[in-house]
């Protein structure tokens, strides 16, 4: 083996740099925002300031004589041609869904929805345009708060009579795959444990590093879309839909796209203004929004109320759960974030052998900006709420944490496991990765250290939380989503092309926006076809090369995108195979590949992947009937979810004086079976592990009483920086899953899943020993400060 091979043959687990980097961090890309057409238009919106108010009438005669203004446009003007957004997760057949235009023309149902549309010949123009146009509104009282909303006190659609969206239930005992949840709490009341909480998840903002960004041109052919989306292939198809244009006469190209968190995980208002109004004009038009814009307007995620029940018999073994949610939507249904709460009703029994559960689902409608998936999208609610439960658990039974959860989680003999929300966990090793977090956390020094300040009295105490965690991600199997009422699949597709020069071009249908997939999918191919990573070219996020793909969100694109990748590679190493015996004269059967080269056995005689190439594109020379080709195809449905796990361990120290909380340590170790490049892996869980702290911590998207978003800038959304955080100690184990040919679970909402009840646990550890049992989160120094005082006072 040559030893370009040899390098080829170990790409897998490679700390490869990211290949798209150097043009990301040194500005030669094209975002959204920098693409520039000739004539083209750019547009300013105008928005609602009321969180619901009827339209009385809009004057756009003053912005229309402005400087440089081509068009002002209402929802009336553009009519049918704006669309309307879609919703594509019905969670219920009954699921009550307010019809969505981009523009409504009677009434706004969210403070920062559009009403009106400037097109001018710059984007500042615009903007100074928009603030003539001149709304009337007669304000309407508005839903904001969502349990008052839950029970229809004030409707954010009167013409609906109620807020409640869809109602959605799993009960184990119908499912067949548990008992039932209320007997087994009736006895726990009798003779074992029952703990009842309330959890509030708040209300959240993706805040991406770049805003959202579309640009239109309709002059050509087709109508070419430049997106800072996650979802080129899903936004070509809902704009079809929605507009009666056909797909092949649209393009839509998701160029690099800076984050997108779930945030970018929609089809916009934006998006169809923009594109209702190039078509209108028949000009280039370009619609780049303010970072104040993209707080209030892009959809947020979050916002729950969870009531919980967990029972148990006396020893700590759990006997079943309930969980009643109230899940807020906002003012509309969006893209998929009706089903977000569902997919977390399969998380709520986490890593644990519940026999018995129940999950009711209210989603609720209010006057605030609509919400939908935000990294973990389900999965962080679910793991909050029994990660703090077993926890409460623990404190009951004067037990440590840990060991109350190791009594009830399922053990790495006992996989594959049916669990009670009846998903089939493929592979895990639970016992592993806690000892390795336990062990480069130094567990006993710190609980030791806990121990002693608690003695002393010391004001700063030391908090110790525990998360053990797992997830399901690669979404999705397309007959589960089916059976979820869900209107897509869940497959994924990709295509592999050896050039003549024996370079790889590889097209595949996830559209990263952070992730760095050209430089782990090159180590993927160039791992399988044993030719230099350099070599391999992955397109992605055009919706013209890249013309079948369901793109990237529930860290599926690797395990779902990169099984599709690994079973188009192996289909041209067939086809290659075919090639080496005929030009080595030597039957398939006596070749063996190793390092990108055919070679016949127990013999010197060999070929590689370049020459091969060379053979049949400038040779010609391939056995008869053979297409002159090395490429192929794979379209792949996963056949079940991925279960990534692991266990998060976090020390804080809470200032019993001041409430203020400080990270001390953070360890963690995920399994998250095989690595394919362990620095892409390491700057996911580190950016998880951020977001996740962040909701524990600082984040909150606070509205007044009148609808108003007062957190509308980063003055006020508290988004941390590096600064905030401390250095995380990270590790895995592999237990590779058995869900696809490279073993692989997916890692991008991994630490944003498993963080956030680690920290919260640590803070509530920190002052237990006070008479707290919690604080609502962002747990915010006021918040443990007034906690503290609280008690202290009896409160
Ligand atoms: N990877 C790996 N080995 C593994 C698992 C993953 O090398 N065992 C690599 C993958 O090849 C890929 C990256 O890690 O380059 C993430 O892979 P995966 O877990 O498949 O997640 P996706 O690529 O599908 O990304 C989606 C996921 C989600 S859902 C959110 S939200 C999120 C996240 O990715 N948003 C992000 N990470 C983000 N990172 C950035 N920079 N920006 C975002 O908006």
């Amino acid at each position: 083996m040559t030893a370009v091979q040899e390098q080829a043959a170990s790409e897998i687990g490679r700390d490869r740099r990211r290949k798209e980097d150097m043009r990301l961090i040194t500005g030669r890309t094209r975002w959204t925002d920098n693409i520039t057409l000739p004539g083209m238009l750019h547009l300013a919106m105008v928005r609602s300031p009321f969180a619901h108010a009827t339209i009385t009438s809009i004057d756009t005669s003053e912005a229309k004589d402005a400087t440089n203004v081509v068009a002002v446009l209402t929802g009336a003007d553009l009519g049918e041609a704006q669309g309307a957004c879609i919703n594509a997760w019905a969670i219920t057949e009954d699921q009550v869904t307010p019809p969505h235009l981009p523009m409504p023309t009677d009434r706004v149902a969210f403070a920062g929805e559009i009403v009106a549309v400037v097109v001018a010949r710059s984007a500042a123009e615009a903007r100074d345009a928009a603030e003539l146009v001149d709304v009337e509104y007669d304000d309407l009282p508005a839903a904001l708060d969502l349990k008052e909303a839950a029970e229809d006190t004030v409707l954010a659609h009167p013409d609906l009579g109620t807020n409640k969206s869809a109602f959605w239930k799993f009960d184990s005992a119908e499912a067949g795959t548990g008992g039932d949840v209320d007997a087994a709490i009736e006895k726990a009341r009798g003779d074992g444990i029952v703990i009842e909480r309330e959890y509030r998840q708040q209300r959240l903002i993706p805040a991406f590093m770049e805003p959202r960004s579309v640009v239109v041109d309709p002059t050509g052919e087709q109508i070419t879309v430049w997106s800072a989306t996650q979802i080129p292939h899903i936004l070509r198809f809902a704009l079809a839909a929605t507009t009666g244009v056909p797909e092949s006469k649209i393009r839509v190209i998701a160029p690099d796209v800076g984050g997108g968190f779930g945030g970018k995980l929609q089809q916009t208002p934006e998006e169809m203004i923009a594109f209702a109004v190039g078509r209108r004009l028949g000009k280039p038009v370009k619609y780049t929004e303010t970072r104040s814009e993209s707080l209030l307007s892009a959809h947020h995620g979050r916002d729950q109320w969870q009531k919980l029940t967990l029972c148990a018999e006396k020893d700590g073994t759990v006997t079943g759960l309930k969980v009643d949610l109230l899940a807020d939507l906002g003012a509309y249904v969006s893209l998929v974030g009706g089903g977000v709460p569902v997919l977390g009703a399969f998380m709520f029994n986490a890593i644990y052998k519940f026999p018995a559960y129940q999950f009711n689902c209210q989603t609720v409608l209010t006057n605030k900006t609509w919400t939908d998936a935000y990294r973990g999208a389900g999965r962080p609610e679910a793991t909050f709420a029994i990660e703090r439960l077993m926890d409460e658990l623990a404190a009951e039974l004067g037990e440590d944490p840990l060991e109350v959860r190791r009594r009830n989680w399922i053990t790495h003999e006992e996989f594959p496991f049916t669990t009670v929300a009846g998903l089939e966990y493929d592979s895990g090793n639970y016992e592993l990765a806690t000892d390795r977090a336990m062990e480069m956390f130094g567990y006993d020094e710190l609980r030791a250290e806990q121990q002693r300040r608690r003695d002393a009295g010391d004001p700063v105490q030391l908090g110790i939380g525990v998360s053990t965690f797992t997830e399901m991600c690669g979404l999705a199997p397309s007959r589960v989503l089916g059976q979820l009422n869900y209107g897509a699949g869940g497959w994924e597709h990709a295509s592999v092309r050896m050039l003549a020069t024996g370079k790889v071009e590889v097209v595949t249908g996830a559209s990263a926006h952070g992730q760095g997939h050209e430089t782990a999918f090159s180590q993927i191919v160039a791992d399988r076809l044993g030719v230099p990573f350099e070599d391999v070219e992955v397109l992605h996020g055009d919706t013209q090369s890249s013309h079948k793909g369901l793109d990237t969100y529930g860290s599926r694109s690797l395990v779902v995108g990169g099984e599709a990748l690994v079973r188009a590679t192996d289909k041209v190493v067939e086809k290659a195979k075919q090639l080496a015996a005929h030009l080595l004269e030597a039957s398939a059967e006596d070749l063996e590949f190793a390092g990108g080269r055919f070679g016949v056995k127990g013999t010197d005689a060999g070929i590689t992947m370049p020459e091969l190439a060379s053979a049949m594109f400038a040779a010609h020379d391939y056995p008869e009937g053979m297409e002159p080709s090395l490429d192929a195809e794979a379209t792949y449905d996963p056949i079940n979810f991925n279960y990534p796990h692991g266990t998060h361990l976090c020390a804080v120290e809470v200032d019993t004086e001041t409430g203020q909380v400080q990270l001390r340590k953070y360890a963690c170790c995920d399994d998250i079976g095989t690595i394919i490049n362990p620095l892409i892996v390491a700057g996911q869980v580190h950016g998880g592990l951020v977001q996740g702290i962040a909701q524990a911590l600082w984040e909150e998207a606070v509205y007044d009483e009148s609808g108003t978003l007062v957190s509308g800038s980063f003055t006020d959304y508290l988004l941390p920086t590096a600064a905030d955080t401390i250095s995380f100690d990270v590790d895995h184990t592999t237990t590779p899953s058995l869900t696809n040919t490279l073993g692989t679970k997916g890692v991008g909402e991994a630490g944003t899943i498993a963080s956030t009840p680690a920290v919260v646990n640590a803070v509530v550890d920190a002052v237990r020993h006070l008479g707290i049992d919690d604080i609502t989160m962002p747990c915010t120094p006021e918040r443990v400060w007034k906690a503290i005082q609280g008690v202290a006072a009896g409160g």
